[in-house]
């Protein structure tokens, strides 16, 4: 067979073409039987009798799925964090998402507080490029506020292929911000045509409330979810999604971790308003009862913020709300610490680095979780683990779909062979998995990252540094095509009326009980002092409770105004009474 013109003088390196033939393509809009022909890292064809030229590496893909590569749009590769740093790198976080389906991940550039975001960002994109063996992106954190913040977040728009940018409500004096600055923040990024990523906790009453659990000499791993209950989950929640609608900037909540929370996403997206909801394996796999594990060290290992919840119906219940499109994408949050780093908090769990893995077993928990229970079909798992990711944040159709032109990053998956997940045979560097033990159907058999070969027969492929950045423009359709029509039909408009042109009051007549400003705050104490005879005079105050003694005596909104000499206060409403109110 001749090779027709248009494949002459193509390396004939069998890496740089493949030919798949025989698998089901599964996109999130449809399923459909095709072969696929790769060359250069790009889909080039896919259908029947294929014309593919001589050299072609050939894989038999009958009986399974061809799914697009997973996409983790949460990942924390060596961060350093609470003491400490997650052990997982770019290396070995990339080769274990590589050997789990997962073929790009978008990890974080986390400034310090003061620290220029440009960088941050500089700092993370270096150690990226030399150690990650599949594709990466980064959301850049906004740790603290001020112009040149906002200066920064432009040029990363502009220049460096950035367009989300991820907020904490929580880490107090670490990467928290109060929501001023949030609102003030998202006003900027909406101004670029960027998308806001929200840790959604309560940092103020987390504070309070670990102190409150010390206290009570609860200082172990269950102290963690005590002090952070879902409801300060759901109210930084519910907070950030009115911040994120007076902006009017798209917002994505990060790591969704209970049913309060997202139903509050749920409510808020049925209002119309943009806001995306990520669950990540963790919450969608196990339950927050591990915290009351007996053994301090399998305890410790759950530890992550927000925390996992103790109702064991929630991963169950943050499936559904994922398959039925509530809830639209998945990520993991992988930030790995090992027994001896978590042990840091061995006797204060406000010391135990937050984090967990997920990287590797994403895919497979949630086809076993989601499609193996009949919550989800296949095209359905297709969004939530990489389509609604590439779209969302904007490099679709590059990657999250197999179609003529895509990147090849595509999966062989068998939905009917089953893998027990364990720390044993996973590709981390973290030595445990919180997922441990658990048999899941749906396995990748091929992983292909940028048309190679990088996971077959169990055995991984991968090249450190073969990772390459993926910019993404602002603007993304998904997340900004509702908010730039709404910016034009939905603004505020004033009255136009005559001007008033009656008589205005002299300020300066103001009466003397009127409470200005500057008036010194009325002090309400219980042991103030008496005014006459043990209680205090009615008419100096239309209120005491004095023969219930002086702790009763009432506050008064006026305490701290002087009363008019002779002001009498006539019976008290509804005539005498033995108890003087
Ligand atoms: O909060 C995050 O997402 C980072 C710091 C990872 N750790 C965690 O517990 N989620
Ligand atoms: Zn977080
Ligand atoms: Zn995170």
């Amino acid at each position: 067979m001749t090779t027709p013109s248009k494949f002459r003088n193509v390396p004939k390196t069998a890496q740089n073409r493949l030919l798949i033939k025989g698998g089901r393509i599964v996109n999130a809009d449809r399923m459909f039987d095709a072969d696929i022909y790769i060359e250069d890292g790009i889909i080039r064809q896919i259908g029947e009798n294929l014309i593919t030229p001589g050299g072609a590496k050939q894989i038999d893909a009958k009986g399974k799925l061809i799914i697009p590569g997973g996409i983790d749009t949460h990942t924390h590769m060596e961060m350093p964090f609470m003491g400490t740093r997650a052990v997982d790198d770019f290396y070995h976080g990339t080769k274990a998402a590589l050997a789990g389906g997962t073929t790009m991940i978008i990890d974080h550039c986390l400034p310090q507080k003061n620290q220029s975001l440009l960088e941050a960002y500089e700092d993370w994109s270096t150690r990226a490029a030399e150690r990650a063996c599949c594709d990466y992106s980064f959301h850049v954190g906004i740790t603290w506020w001020s112009e040149e913040v906002k200066k920064e977040i432009e040029v990363l728009c502009k220049e460096k292929g950035i367009n989300s940018f991820k907020m904490f409500m929580a880490y107090k004096g670490l990467f928290m911000l109060n929501d001023d600055e949030i609102y003030q923040a998202m006003c900027a990024l909406k101004e670029q045509g960027a998308l806001a990523l929200m840790h959604a906790e309560n940092g103020h009453l987390i504070n309070e409330c670990c102190k409150k659990m010390l206290a009570l000499g609860i200082t172990g791993p269950e102290g963690h979810e005590l002090s952070r209950p879902e409801e300060v989950e759901e109210e930084a929640t519910t907070r950030a999604i009115v911040i994120a609608n007076q902006a009017q900037c798209p917002l994505y909540i990060v790591h969704v971790m209970s049913k309060s929370a997202a139903n509050a996403i749920t409510k808020a997206r049925r209002e119309g308003k943009v806001v995306f909801g990520e669950p990540i394996a963790a919450s969608l796999g196990v339950d927050g009862t591990h915290y009351w594990d007996k053994d301090w060290s399998h305890a410790a290992a759950y530890v992550m913020g927000p925390p996992l919840r103790p109702d064991t119906t929630t991963p169950g219940y943050l499936m559904d709300l994922l398959a039925n499109g509530d809830l639209q994408l998945t990520g993991t949050d992988n930030c790995t610490f090992n027994p001896d780093q978590k042990a840091l908090g061995r006797d204060d769990f406000t010391k135990i680095p937050n984090g967990v893995n997920g990287a590797e077993d994403r895919m497979s928990v949630i086809w076993e979780k989601g499609v193996y229970t009949g919550k989800m079909d296949p095209c359905r798992f297709v969004a939530v683990t990489s389509t609604n990711a590439a779209k969302i944040f904007n490099f679709y159709p590059k990657k999250g779909v197999i179609q003529i032109g895509s990147d090849a990053d595509l999966v062989i998956w068998d939905p009917n062979a089953t893998r027990k997940i364990s720390k044993d045979t996973h590709h981390h560097a973290v030595t445990v998995n919180i997922f441990e033990g658990m048999v899941c159907h749906g396995v990748p058999l091929v992983t292909i990252s940028n048309g190679r070969i990088v996971w077959e027969d169990e055995q991984l492929h991968v090249t450190q540094g073969a990772g390459r950045f993926v910019a993404r423009g602002v603007h993304a359709a998904e997340a900004y095509a509702k908010i730039l029509i709404r910016d034009k039909v939905r603004v505020p408009q004033g009255v136009d009326r005559e001007a008033y042109d009656g008589p205005v009051w002299n300020s300066a007549n103001a009466p003397a009980n009127n409470i200005s400003k500057s008036a010194p705050k009325p002090t309400f104490s219980q042991d103030r002092p008496s005014t006459r005879h043990g209680h205090r005079d009615l008419h100096a105050s239309g209120f005491s409770l004095s023969e219930m003694g002086p702790r009763y005596s009432g506050n008064q909104v006026d305490d701290n105004v002087r009363a008019k000499v002779g002001h009498k206060v006539l019976a008290p409403p509804g005539g005498k009474t033995s108890i003087i109110f």
